[in-house]
């Protein structure tokens, strides 16, 4: 199937046909280059594979029916997106384009040079009409967590509908109290789309898919790192499976999430690693990594480590908390509950955000992880600045950390490689001598 069985419909909703055939090309290349290469990787991985190959054909074909049907298709840059409210409703939420640097020069003629890629990236998907997801969407989330982005809406709302959330940078009473307030505003913008009325109960409904999600991912996670010597899967896939439940129908992926995990279960029960028995497990913090950004992933594991989590967006601080449901009754307790949920998410926009750095050092420790890179992308300024605390933290309590800032050109990618190689030794000699004293 891919992409060619779904020329017609892709045209319908605007895509400019040859161009993106041409990008799904590059893209299906390096997926095929940096993931189908790779040895003993799980089997459940065919699902994720196939998804891979569809995932600008088939899956735009499925949201494009659930729109027939006057279901809401949202696109979003952001995890505090009440995405449940959007599965109540019966439509899809999804994350759009935004990790190629092959649409930044189109961005240019609009945007500055000098903000983050992630942002620049995703908007020239939209002036090239390359990303099926944002052509498909009746608007695009936007929120204001940075001033990038914030300012960022008010251009794209020249090219695409933008329903933007006010997101609070601290969360006092007042805070909070706003923040519950935008999500109800934002739960009305969906029933002005679809023209009908949400119950709790559809709502809630919603929210347990997509806690089931969430739980899903959790679990994958734990399998990945909380077993200091079995590492059953790639940290590029499972980065990859990650980014995948950003686009994928929810239901179905955590179904395939869960099957995943009870083959990588029955690995680690085997003691079955991707990895040889010495290899340093890595921890990956910062900014969010959208597909098709592996450069990092790549660079690590074709260098002797392994990633064993991500504390991103696109990682453990989007899937970390769950929506409490326990005796809901009420679409004002409710979207206080979202509210609480979504208020617990660290992104480095809060001030003060500690609870990020305790959170960090303690999946550290549970982890054993051996070292942590601290990724940024370049120009966000509110990560690039709050790595000071973290790595000032991580020092005190003796933790390994290489800084990376990067873009999403291919420019450094050895740059990257010769000091991650460098690393990886220093954490080596560590491992051996910490052996030899315990002898
Ligand atoms: S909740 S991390 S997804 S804002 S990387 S665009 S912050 S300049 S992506 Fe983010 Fe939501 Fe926070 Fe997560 Fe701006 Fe920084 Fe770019 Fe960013």
């Amino acid at each position: 199937m891919g992409v060619e069985a779904h020329k017609d419909l892709l045209a319908s909703i605007g895509v400019d046909v040859d161009r993106h055939a041409k990008m799904m090309g590059m893209g299906l290349e390096a997926y095929q280059n940096q993931f189908l290469l790779q040895n003993n990787r799980p089997e459940a991985m065919k699902y994720f594979d196939w998804f891979m190959s569809e995932i600008q054909g088939d899956r735009i074909a499925e949201i494009n029916k659930l729109k027939e049907q006057k279901k809401p298709a949202v696109g979003t840059f952001c995890i505090f997106v009440p995405e449940e409210i959007i599965v109540g409703a019966g439509g899809a939420c999804f994350g759009l384009c935004g990790g190629s640097g092959a649409t930044i020069a189109d961005a240019e003629t609009e945007l500055p040079r000098n903000i983050c890629p992630l942002i620049k990236s995703a908007h020239g998907f939209k002036l090239q009409r390359t990303c099926a997801y944002t052509q498909s969407s009746d608007f695009i989330y936007g929120e204001t967590t940075c001033e990038a982005k914030k300012k960022t809406w008010e251009i794209l709302n020249k090219h695409h509908p933008v329903h933007v959330m006010n997101i609070p940078h601290m969360k006092r009473e007042k805070d909070l109290k706003m923040w519950k307030e935008e999500i109800v505003e934002f739960k009305e913008h969906i029933e002005e789309v679809t023209g009908k009325k949400l119950s709790v109960e559809e709502m809630k409904e919603g929210t347990r898919i997509v806690n089931e999600k969430r739980k899903a991912l959790l679990r994958l996670d734990s399998l990945r790192s909380m077993n200091p010597d079995v590492v059953p899967i790639s940290g590029k896939d499972g980065l990859f499976v990650t980014q995948m439940g950003f686009l994928d129908d929810p239901v179905r992926y955590t179904q395939k999430v869960n099957e995943l995990c009870d083959e990588l279960e029955k690995r680690v029960e085997d003691k079955v690693s991707v990895f040889e028995k010495e290899t340093p497990r890595l921890m990956v913090l910062g900014t969010p990594f959208a597909p098709p950004n592996w450069k990092l992933h790549t660079a690590v594991e074709t260098t002797g480590g392994a990633i064993i989590n991500e504390e991103s967006c696109i990682g453990h601080r989007y899937y970390k908390d769950n929506v409490d449901l326990e005796g809901v009754e009420d679409e004002d307790t409710l979207m206080s509950r979202l509210m609480n949920r979504y208020s617990k998410i660290d992104c480095a926009c809060f001030t003060p955000n500690t609870p990020r750095i305790d959170k960090i050092l303690e999946m550290y420790k549970d982890r054993k992880a051996d070292g942590v890179i601290y990724y940024s992308l370049s120009f966000c300024h509110t990560y690039n600045v709050e790595s000071h605390l973290v790595t000032e933290a991580l020092e005190k309590e003796g933790i390994p950390c290489l800084v990376i800032e990067s873009d999403y050109s291919p420019e450094d990618a050895g740059q990257i490689k010769t000091r991650v190689e460098a690393f990886l030794e220093s954490l080596t000699f560590k491992k051996k001598a910490q052996a030899f004293k315990g002898k």
